[in-house]
């Protein structure tokens, strides 16, 4: 019995080391071209939690802004409403998008615009402790999808006319 125990007690402590290790990832961050300092942006991506357990999203952080909340856009009587999220919740396994019209990091008080094909980075924080960064590249005003999509035909025609 105990060289089994010890076998599995091995095999227990590898698979808790790699999960502390790379356990949520992100994937896709993009956030839309803003106007200057002091205006407020918004972040999306995709969050995968490859661990055994649900993970929370608690609170981001990026230089670029004063603060920054974890959000939600929710129907209240026919209107889109934004709301402070405590949590976000990645259940085992799975991946949540934060997308336009529903979940979304906020960032207050920008310390300057955000132009389109710059990056800056986000940092995310979760209930375990575990800290990911994000790198979110900026977009033009009206990109609906992830920061690949459709990246390249966006540059063709690149005058100051969506304003
Ligand atoms: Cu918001």
């Amino acid at each position: 019995m105990r060289p089994m125990f010890s076998f599995f007690a091995a095999v227990l402590l590898l698979a808790a080391t790699q999960a502390m290790a790379s356990d949520l990832s992100t994937n896709n961050a993009w956030s839309r071209v803003t106007m200057g300092a002091g205006h407020t942006g918004a972040v999306f991506l995709e969050i995968t939690n490859q661990s055994q357990e649900p993970r929370r999203l608690v609170s981001a952080e990026t230089s670029l802004a004063e603060r920054a909340e974890v959000h939600s856009n929710e129907m209240v009587d026919g209107v889109m409403k934004m709301r402070r999220m405590e949590e976000i919740e990645i259940p085992a396994g799975e991946t949540v998008t934060l997308e336009p019209g529903g979940l979304h990091v906020m960032l207050f008080g920008l310390t300057q615009a955000l132009k389109e094909g710059e990056h800056f980075d986000v940092k995310l924080m979760f209930d375990d402790g575990a800290e990911v960064t994000a790198t979110v590249m900026v977009m033009p005003i009206g990109h609906m999808g992830g920061a690949m999509d459709g990246h390249m035909g966006n540059h063709s025609g690149s005058s100051h006319t969506t304003n």
